[in-house]
């Protein structure tokens, strides 16, 4: 199933400009069609020079990249967990989100309203914050009555742990931390939280501090920016500025003018891509690739996926009828030149089912399925 991002952050700070530049942005190599499936939801394909590359030795093969998905969440409002706004309803689309990309306004402008009338994306982030973990404090309640006789009474093993965890998790949330915060749990506990709670403060989280320009020389002029980094400086979070406006005039751009509007003007354009390849690197992802007959693929997978897994993520008759993989490398790809190069030197290996796939492996699953 392919990995969903919603984009959150107050009104009118930049989100559906975002989206707009995210997916139009995204119309790669060859005939990959790009898919508005809802108004509010687009595919995005991960951005991989490999994939190109190896295109170049295979002309007549399609180029399909890896893709995600991004929501655009209409914007959410001081109150938004009590129902204010369309309160609600957009929690549940964050709900339904792998991970969230927060969009916080860095950049200066009256004609631009902002809900809280002035610039402060620190102040902005933790309003939003405040929004998730109160929603959460709600969702954990109603689950904690849910499993207090079973735990305390039966002594149910399962609503046992569940009691303790929520206990520890309602503590931290009240300190106004988010769940994915909470220390000293087990990576287990940290999955079962994230699976089985579905807390939205919990789940992956992205800064974008959406600024005027994106180069070095605006960035460190631009105060919002490095109040919002100080502020978040003795947290392990991801904040990756984006120059949201011209990156959606960019996006429009076909490649040649686009590289020369760039020397135009202060941004560096690679705002989009360095977004996109964080929130894979957050996610601890990962890519292999298959050569069909038809078409070079690029497949995300999580990093510690066996063989037979990752065979899976194509089709579950290839992970049921799991019998070998053949893989060599990209690099070596490169190195050689060409699969029959890559088979001379020895440099094809045959993998079992537990093998770990790794970035950059391409693979050939034999599978065989009776039915
Ligand atoms: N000057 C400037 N304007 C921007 C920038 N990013 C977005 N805007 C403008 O801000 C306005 C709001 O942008 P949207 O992308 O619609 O904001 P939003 O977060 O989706 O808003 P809601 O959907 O209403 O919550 C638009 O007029 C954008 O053109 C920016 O980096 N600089
Ligand atoms: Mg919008």
């Amino acid at each position: 199933m392919a990995l969903r991002f919603g984009i959150i952050g107050l009104p009118n700070v930049g989100k559906s400009t975002l989206f707009n530049a995210l997916t139009s942005s995204s119309v790669p190599a060859d005939n990959y069609p790009f898919t508005t499936i809802k108004p509010n939801m687009g595919i995005v394909s991960v951005p991989d020079e490999r994939l190109k590359i190896l295109g170049k030795s295979y002309p007549h093969l399609n180029l399909i990249p890896a893709t995600i998905e991004v929501y655009d969440i209409a914007g959410l409002v001081k109150g938004a967990s009590s129902g204010e706004g369309l309160g609600n309803q957009f929690l549940a689309q964050i709900r339904e989100s792998d991970a969230i990309i927060e969009v916080v306004r860095c950049f200066e402008g009256d004609e631009i309203i902002h809900v809280e009338h002035s610039v402060d994306p620190l102040r902005d982030s933790e309003i939003i914050e405040l929004e998730l973990i109160m929603a959460d404090l709600e969702t954990l309640s109603r689950r904690h009555k849910k499993v207090a006789t079973k735990a305390r009474v039966e002594k149910e093993p399962t609503a046992v742990y569940e009691f303790n965890l929520i206990k520890k998790l309602i503590e931290h949330l009240q300190k106004g931390e988010p769940a994915r915060t909470l220390p000293d749990i087990y990576p287990n506990d940290r999955e079962y939280i994230l699976k089985q709670f579905h807390l939205i403060s919990a789940k992956p989280h992205i800064y974008v501090a959406n600024v005027e320009s994106d180069d070095e020389t605006s960035l460190k002029n631009n105060t919002h920016y490095q109040s919002l980094r100080e502020g978040f400086k003795h947290k392990q979070t991801l904040i990756i500025p984006v120059a949201i406006k011209l990156e959606s005039e960019l996006a429009l751009f076909d490649e040649s003018d686009r590289q020369e509007y760039i020397s135009l003007i202060d941004a560096s354009g690679e705002g989009i891509n360095e977004l996109i390849l964080s929130a894979y690197k957050l996610l601890n992802l990962a890519t292999f690739f298959t050569i069909g007959d038809e078409e070079i693929r690029a497949w995300t997978f999580t990093n510690g996926q066996s063989a037979r897994e990752c065979a899976g993520l194509i089709h579950t008759d290839f992970e049921r009828g799991f019998i070998k993989a053949e893989i060599f490398t990209f690099t070596d790809f490169v190195t050689y030149g060409s699969e029959q190069a890559i088979k001379e030197t020895g440099k094809l290996n045959i993998e079992g089912k537990d093998y770990l796939i790794k970035d950059g492996d391409i693979a050939f699953f034999k599978f065989n399925v009776t039915k």
